[in-house]
Formats: C-alpha cells, structure tokens, sequence
C-alpha cells in the first residue's frame, strides 16, 4: 500500500492482489479485521477506477447532488459539486461493496455531507436528499441542458419564462438557426454506439489516409475508456513526421464534405504557442479544453449502422480498430497512397445550405406541400441517415502522447491527475504537454507509459481512467 501511496510503479496483476486481499479481510466480517480499515492513495491517478465497481447504488445519488450542484451553477455550488464527485470516485475505487461506514475511516475525500448520504442509503436503502431535489426545477434543467449548445444559464432563463417541454422552447425559437437545432435533436440525444464510433472512424481513417499517408488516428473519449454508448465520436490525429499535420484537417473536411457525409461543423484554428506549456490555467473558465486545431461538427452515418456492424467497401467485416471490453485501441497504419492535392483554402461550408438542402428535397418528397415542415416533420423525412456529434482533433507528434490522455478522460481524471502534477510535483500537466515550473523545462513522452513515468505514477490503463 505504501508503494501505492507513493505512485510507485506497482504491475496491475499486483495492484489488483493488494486490492483483493484488502478486500477479503476489510469484508470478512471479523471485528479485528474492520478496525484496520481499507486505505487508498488519495488522488484518482494512482488508483484505478473502472466502469463497473461494486458501489453504484452510492455513486448514483452522489452524482446526482453532482448534477444538481453543477446545474445551480454558482461557486459555492461548483466546489460542492466536485466535493461529490471526489466523493463517488473514490468509492469505484473500492474492491468491494460498502457495507458498513467503518469502512470508510481511512478514506480521504469523503466529506461529512457524503458520509451522511452514504450513512443513510446503508441504513434506509435511500437517500432523502436526493429524492428531494428530484423536482420540477431538476427535471426541467437536466431536459434543457440535453439540448445540444444549451448551458444551464440558458436553461435557468427558459425555465423563468415558464418553459417546461421541448416543445415550448422550440415555440419559442423558431429562427433558421434553431429550426436546425431542433430538426437533429432527437438524434443528438440518442447515444451514439460503439459501432458507430467504429464506422466513423473507418470512414475519417480511409480519408485521412489519402490525404497524409503515415497518419496515426485514435479514438479517444469515452469510447476509449471502454464504454459501449456516448454522446459524441472523439477522433485525435497526427503525423510521426513534424510539421505534416499542417493544414491536414481543412483537407480532411473538404473530402468528407465531398462524401456528402458533413451536416454542419466549426473548424477551430491551433492557438498554441510554447508559452501555453506554463501560463494556460483559464483554458476550462472559458469552456475550451485546449488549443490544438479542431472541428467540432454533426456527421449524418448510415441509420443501418447502428444496427448491424461496419463492413468494409469489399463488403467483408472490416476490423476497424481492436476492440473489447477495454476499450478502442487502434492505430492507423501507413499506406501506399499518395495524397492526392486538395486546396488548401478550405472555406467552412454553409451551415444553411446544407439544411436547406434537406428541406427542399423533404418538401419535394410532400409532393409539393408549400407549406413549413415542422422540426419533427423534417427530422422524419428523406431519412436514411442519422445524425451524430463528432470531434476531429489535430495534434503535432510531440504533444500527441500528452494530448491523448487529455482527450482520453474522463473529465474528472483530467483534472485529478493535473491537480496531483501541480500540488505533488510542482508541474504543469496539459493536453500539450508537462512543463517541470521549477526546473523550467518540459518533460517530452514517446507513449503514453511515458506520460505517466514522468509523472511518477504507475501506468493506468484507458479502462481504469472511469473516475
Ligand atoms: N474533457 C475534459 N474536460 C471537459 C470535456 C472533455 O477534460 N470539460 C476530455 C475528457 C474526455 C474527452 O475530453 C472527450 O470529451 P467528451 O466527449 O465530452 O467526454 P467523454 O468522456 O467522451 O463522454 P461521452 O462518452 O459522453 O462522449
Ligand atoms: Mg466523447
């Protein structure tokens, strides 16, 4: 445990034998046994936390007053809302099921609040508290704030208005933008499955390859983390050859758009400069993750592939990425192709023309109705596809390894293992990179292992990054 404490390399088989036999004597039931509780280390980063542990009936209601504090929105309710997330963290962390609050003594980062929900979901099987704030407010919020590009102060002021539906705020917003909006709701907030991660990636690989042979592309996100459903398609790229990524991504749009594949998007120029490394703590204040070149966008796929597996052109099924339950691990290999000259003077295509598009092929398809289609009218027509949220990211090759465990995640692993190289090393970790503040250099990584050597934490696997 003490090696653990550390951050000390310690093989997974053995950290899981730690593990295992704390468990077995902390659960045995033997007094003896209960007055030695179990210990963590204290930050996410150095222990491992998987998708399925044996404590959700707790996680759930913390992440619910989570939610709910995130949703209030102010300050004193964003460091509460963390509080209960470090809270549910540290118990996916636990070997075992909680069953007795003696369980919970050496454990940090569970507060008195949490421990009173904890104590009262153990004696009771619920907590009052959270069935509490399942009310009208919460329910309105969590509704609003699915909305693809809607936060909760726009939510608060929908809700101050008198809106509780969807349909009342579609009502009331009935411009061209938001008629878009509306029209790919439904398929925005239904989760986007791991197979049509899968087909995404395929398609972006097969592209990406003509352009910029040698390319290494990944999955990132949740997907990576291994799980089966999400609400967005994550994809980092980049080329072992500096400098090649330059000007990468526009040709990539511009096939993609060619492939008729492109429903809307932003492309978002590189803001990086070297000084980023040291100076770059508001990145998250002003709601952006890093400065790496990127377009954030809506792909129609194939409504079919939700259903069925990918195939490849030659109809066989193609093995786009090796994946199992730990997740999407893949890398592009280089080809023969070579890149075929696109123009470089990419113009982000028009948002409206390709809606209008649809709208005059979904009337032509009401044999001449004139009159408006309705959001949901429009979604139902001239259907085949669906539309999904993807995120092309483009990194140079020196910062790749850093920018793929910050796109990697979760969320709230980012932030642990930044807070635990800023508080335990005196570094600054980014998705660029790890600058060492009082050595005054940056600490290159060739793999992702290297990421975590540097930080002198015992490698995790994407699959145990689920804090
Ligand atoms: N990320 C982050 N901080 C944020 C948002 C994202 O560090 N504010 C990182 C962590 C995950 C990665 O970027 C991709 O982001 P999302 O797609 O939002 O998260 P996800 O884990 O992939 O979740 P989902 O499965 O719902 O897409
Ligand atoms: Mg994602």
């Amino acid at each position: 445990t003490d090696s653990m404490k550390a951050g000390a390399p310690v093989p997974v088989e053995e950290r899981h034998k730690i593990k295992r036999e704390k468990a077995d004597t902390d659960n045995g039931g033997n007094d003896s046994n209960r007055r030695n509780p179990f210990i963590l280390p204290e930050y996410a980063c150095q222990r491992a936390t998987c998708l399925k542990h044996y404590n959700h009936k707790f996680t759930r209601a913390l992440e619910i007053l989570q939610n709910h504090a995130e949703l209030r929105d102010n300050e004193h309710d964003s460091s509460r809302a963390l509080a209960f997330r470090r809270a549910s963290c540290v118990l996916k962390s636990l070997p075992f099921p909680l069953t007795s609050m003696s369980q919970l003594k050496k454990l940090t980062n569970i507060g008195d609040h949490c421990k009173r929900v904890i104590q009262e979901i153990l004696e009771d099987g619920e907590c009052s508290e959270v069935t509490k704030l399942q009310d009208d407010w919460f329910h309105k919020m969590v509704v609003f704030t699915s909305i693809f590009g809607i936060g909760s102060a726009t939510a608060k002021k929908w809700i101050e208005k008198g809106w509780s539906t969807i349909k009342e705020a579609q009502e009331g917003h009935i411009s061209s933008d938001w008629r878009v909006k509306w029209a790919f709701h439904s398929d925005l907030n239904t989760p986007v499955k791991l197979q049509e991660a899968q087909y995404i990636q395929q398609i972006v690989r097969k592209e990406a390859e003509t352009i910029l042979p040698g390319i290494i592309l990944q999955i990132t996100g949740g997907f990576r983390r291994g799980k089966e459903e999400g609400h967005d398609i994550d994809i980092l790229m980049t080329h072992p050859e500096d400098g090649k990524e330059v000007g990468f991504l526009a040709r990539l749009l511009h096939r993609l758009q060619n492939k008729g594949i492109i429903l809307c998007g932003n492309l978002e120029k590189s803001t990086y400069s070297d000084d980023m490394l040291t100076l770059d703590s508001k990145l998250s204040a002003k709601g952006q993750l890093d400065h790496f070149e990127k377009w954030l966008g809506i792909i129609k796929i194939p409504q079919s592939c939700s259903e069925t597996p990918a195939r490849d052109d030659s109809g066989s099924l193609s093995n786009i990425g090796s994946c199992d339950h730990k997740g999407i691990n893949s890398v592009a290999h280089p080809t023969s192709n070579t890149a075929s000259e696109q123009p470089l003077n990419y113009q982000p295509f028009n948002l409206h023309e390709s809606f209008e598009d649809l709208e005059s092929k979904a009337k032509k398809q009401k044999l001449g109705t004139e009159n408006e289609l309705s959001p949901m009218e429009l979604a139902k027509l001239d259907r085949n596809w669906i539309a999904r949220r993807v995120d092309l990211i483009v990194s140079p090759y020196n910062q790749y390894f850093y920018a793929l465990v910050g796109w990697t995640g979760n969320k709230q692993f980012n932030r642990d293992i930044r807070t635990y190289a800023q508080k335990e090393l005196g570094m600054k970790l980014s998705s660029h990179g790890l600058y060492d503040l009082n050595k005054n250099c940056a600490l290159p990584a060739r793999s992702e292992k290297e990421v975590f050597e540097n930080l002198k934490l015992q490698y995790l696997e994407p699959w145990e990054r689920n804090c």
